[in-house]
């Protein structure tokens, strides 16, 4: 398969102003009639060329008259003579055939679809490409008592009898849009109705739409949402812009929600919650994702992208917008550790391995796996730096004057920039580096003091490794927070914003008459590795004293760390400085208990892999708990107090019952590790008396990760309490594919025979293999069996599902950073996904790239 190249983008030959869509809807077969105005961009004599996939050809139609055409690789041509025409094309499609949940398909007997990025090519022929924006007419018939409901994007504008038991709707978008964020939904639905009045005095009709059952878990959403469309007034000026903006809910889907024009489709994970079903993490996360998909309406839909080299565009300011609402609703100090957590997890990984892209790639095979973390959470983290150097009154003018000069078009990563530095005054030239240049800075930080001239020198030097097609890097401005406290009285001398622009630099501060401690990149105010060598006595200070709380919590990562780092490479460890910082922030009674459970929470063991440069999965995990059950049992009266002072009275959703509710389960982790006689039991008492899902689920892992008998029959009590609720059976996969035990790879590979588990459904598939692909240990047990069962599943999901498929290849990939014998498995596997006949482009262009 051939790669597309960010260089090689030219303006369209055809535009489509204006299209009038008419769907006569079925689950087996639907027929699509399509017209379109299209306009000659241009002196060029080329035809018109109509992408397409999967359709079946009816008929073609211009200005009225059949026409010549050929449809051959994906492409319709049609040579047009005029600079203006009305083409019509009638397809053929089958949505109960569509497994790979691109285009129109069935899901639990809804029709509905998913365009972006070129799924709109599988629904009708069109120039399926971001910057051809045409405002759309949809007319849908389908049978009335199948499909009562008919929603498609913009305004309802006419609906009635078609007879023969069917009916009709028409729905008018007014806003020009690019193709890939039509969308429509058939179904059976009941909606949660709400309204929102905007600032301008506008009323918007809200509905959230779900099947009948599951109506009475859309309440948090519908909240989630009427908050989401005040922030976006207050903080970023946006007001909506329809009369009316509907969710629709359905269980398979590719991934979390789709921000289509006035009609936003959503993976039910991320709109159902009761406290019976969903975790604490899963409210948080429904609100923040259903936040993400309405802030995309501006950034996103009113200004889209010109190409999907530009995705971060959209995807990583919207994804930095997200995170400042969450940070707003509750604690931002938490939200960031959060955010740094997952960037760590995902991102890091990626920039450090065969797969690394820029934030604006250069090129794709697929763009499908394109949609990573680097577009997305790295993408944020720049904006956040451009947020944190211009400030945050001139990063709200710059994004004022982007949405205004880019309103309704297409627009570059160049011209956000180019707004936010034309606003500011700020020069961001260098800054842009940031966008082509893939792989995470090192930042070498060395703190020297003078007591003779009360002088500190910070001398930083940085470093960005070579990444696959880039092997010269040029420095980037990295902005750090830095801080300094004096070793003897606590008092911090200085607090200022640094931005590192060479390769090195050093920095003076004046006035210091104590040894300094030197607290940096605070609030992780740069996506970079920081290595200043602090002591485990300096990183104990800081994790006790700090006044920026994120930093106070990297203090105690990094002591932790390093101690771990330490045991793994030199099989003896000292745990007693962690023990020591973990004691003091269990004392700190000024400390809010989320904060707590945050901090004491040791890296993962993916995390301490990242750090070294062979992987030992076994020594990590021995090393790893080792440290656990030291600071299990030195503490262990600390564990008791805090596991019962967490204790839930009666269930609510305010900051500090969360709060609590984390710092509980951690709290009993930390006493299973212990080995305390009765914690198997508490543990079973809060499985089976918990009034919510939080502290059920929290306990559930805990035993799961267990041998104790009170492991299966929490295990079974589970399955047979929600066996026939699906988001909370892919919990009860997940929790034993997660669990630390020895047989953890022969129980994945039994669940995969078990009746509940299906293919066809990515959440189940990331619910059991894309957990068990992150369980370090289990996944990399020195048999290969992890590698083999994986490969298995990516071959057998790419026939069905390539896209998901494509998403389980990058374990397999990291097969550079263990020892030869694991690696030499991890590339077999690899080579025979690569070799197999039919494959998929999208797991094609994965597989290839991880082998190098
Ligand atoms: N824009 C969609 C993601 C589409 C993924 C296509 N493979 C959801 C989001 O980021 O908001
Ligand atoms: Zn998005």
């Amino acid at each position: 398969p051939a790669a597309v190249l960010r260089e090689a983008y030219r303006e369209p030959d055809w535009l489509v102003p204006e299209i009038a869509l008419e769907f006569a809807l079925g689950p087996d077969r639907t027929v699509v009639r399509a017209t379109l105005r299209v306009e000659r961009n241009g002196g060029h004599r080329e035809p018109l060329r109509l992408d397409g996939e999967d359709l079946a050809l009816v008929g073609v139609r211009v200005d009225g008259r059949p026409a010549e055409h050929r449809y051959a690789d994906g492409v319709l041509s049609i040579p047009l003579g005029g600079d203006t025409a009305e083409v019509e094309t009638v397809v053929e499609i089958s949505p109960n055939s569509n497994s790979q949940l691109m285009g129109l398909y069935e899901s639990g007997g809804i029709l509905c679809t998913q365009c972006e990025a070129e799924g709109f090519r599988r629904i009708t022929f069109f120039p399926d490409r971001p910057d051809v924006l045409s405002s759309y007419k949809v007319r849908m018939t389908a049978d009335k008592a199948r499909y009562p409901v008919l929603l498609a994007n913009g305004d309802p504008v006419a609906a009635g009898d078609a007879g023969e038991g069917r009916h009709w709707a028409e729905w008018h978008d007014p806003f020009p849009k690019p193709c890939y964020l039509f969308a429509l939904v058939a179904g059976d639905l009941v909606a949660n109705r709400d309204q929102f009045v905007t600032a301008g005095g506008k009323t918007v009709e809200l509905g959230i739409w779900v099947r009948e059952g599951d109506l009475a878990k859309t309440e948090h959403a519908m909240a989630s949402l009427k908050a989401a469309m005040a922030w976006d007034e207050r903080v970023y000026g946006r007001e909506y812009d329809l009369g009316v903006f509907n969710i629709v809910a359905v269980s398979d889907f590719n991934f979390g929600a789709m921000e289509n024009k006035g009609l936003n489709i959503f993976n039910s994970r991320y709109i159902l919650a009761d406290p019976d079903t969903a975790t604490d993490a899963d409210y948080d996360a429904i609100a923040g994702v259903v936040a993400h998909e309405y802030f995309h309406n501006w950034s996103g839909n009113r200004v889209t992208c010109r190409d999907w080299f530009q995705l971060s565009l959209k995807e990583g300011f919207t994804v930095f917008r997200d995170q400042q609402f969450s940070a707003d609703q509750g604690s931002p100090a938490v939200k960031r550790i959060e955010d740094v957590r997952v960037l760590r997890a995902a991102q890091f990984p990626e920039d450090a391995g065969p797969l690394a892209h820029p934030v604006r790639p250069e090129s794709y095979i697929e763009i499908s796996n394109f949609y990573t973390a680097t577009v997305y959470n790295k993408g944020a983290e720049l904006i956040r730096m451009i947020h944190t150097i211009l400030g945050p009154d001139k990063f709200r003018a710059g994004s004022d004057l982007y949405f205004e000069r880019h309103d309704g078009e297409a627009a570059t990563c160049e011209d956000f920039v180019a707004a936010m530095e034309d606003a500011s005054g700020c020069d961001l030239s260098q800054f842009r580096l940031w966008y082509s240049q893939a792989g995470t800075p090192r930042v070498r930080a060395d703190l020297t003091h003078h007591a003779g001239d009360g002088r500190a020198h910070l001398e930083l030097a940085q470093e960005l490794p070579s990444t696959p097609g880039q092997d010269q890097k040029k420095p980037m401005p990295i902005p750090l927070k830095v801080a300094l406290f004096g070793e003897l009285t606590g008092e911090k001398y200085a607090d200022r914003l640094v931005v590192l622009e060479e390769t090195a630099q050093e920095i003076v501060f004046e006035g210091i008459g104590e040894r300094p401690i030197l607290s940096i990149n605070r609030d992780f105010s740069a996506p970079v590795v920081i290595e200043s060598g602090r002591s485990a006595d300096d990183l104990a200070f800081l994790s006790a004293q700090d006044d920026n709380p994120f930093a106070r919590y990297e203090a105690m990562q990094q002591l932790m760390l390093d101690t771990l780092v330490a045991a793994v490479a030199g099989g003896k460890a000292d745990h007693a400085a962690v023990i020591e910082a973990v004691r003091r922030t269990l004392e700190d009674e000024r400390l809010d208990a989320a904060f707590v459970a945050e901090a004491v929470l040791l890296p993962t063991e993916a995390f301490i892999g990242d750090q070294m440069l062979v992987v030992d999965p076994e020594a990590i995990h021995a090393a790893r708990e080792a440290l656990r059950t030291d600071l299990g049992q030195e503490l262990e009266p600390l564990w008791r107090s805090a596991y019962a002072s967490t204790a839930a009275n009666r269930f609510e959703t305010s900051p500090s019952a969360k709060g609590a509710r984390r710092l509980r389960t951690v709290a009993l982790g930390y006493l299973m590790a212990a080995g305390a006689e009765d914690a198997a039991a508490l543990a079973l008492a809060q499985f089976e008396g918990a009034d919510n899902m939080t502290d059920r689920q929290g306990a559930l892992g805990m035993l799961s990760n267990s041998d104790a008998a009170e492991r299966d029959r929490a295990l079974d009590a589970f399955y047979a309490r929600y066996r026939s609720n699906a988001l909370v059976l892919d919990k009860w996969f997940s929790v034993q594919a997660l669990s630390t035990r020895d047989d953890t790879a022969e129980a994945v590979e039994r669940l995969a025979k078990h009746p509940d588990f299906t293919l066809a459904n990515p959440n189940r598939m990331r619910a059991l293999v894309g957990a068990f692909a992150a369980n370090q240990r289990a996944f990399h047990q020195t048999d290969g069996r992890g590698y083999r069962f994986l490969a298995e599943m990516i071959l057998a999901v790419d026939k069905l599902n390539p896209q998901t498929a494509a998403r389980l290849v990058p374990p397999l990939g990291r097969w550079r950073r263990f020892d030869e014998a694991r690696a030499a498995l991890m590339q077999a596997e690899l080579r025979r996904v690569v070799e197999t006949k039919g494959l998929s482009k999208d797991v094609f262009e994965q597989a290839s790239k991880s082998l190098g």
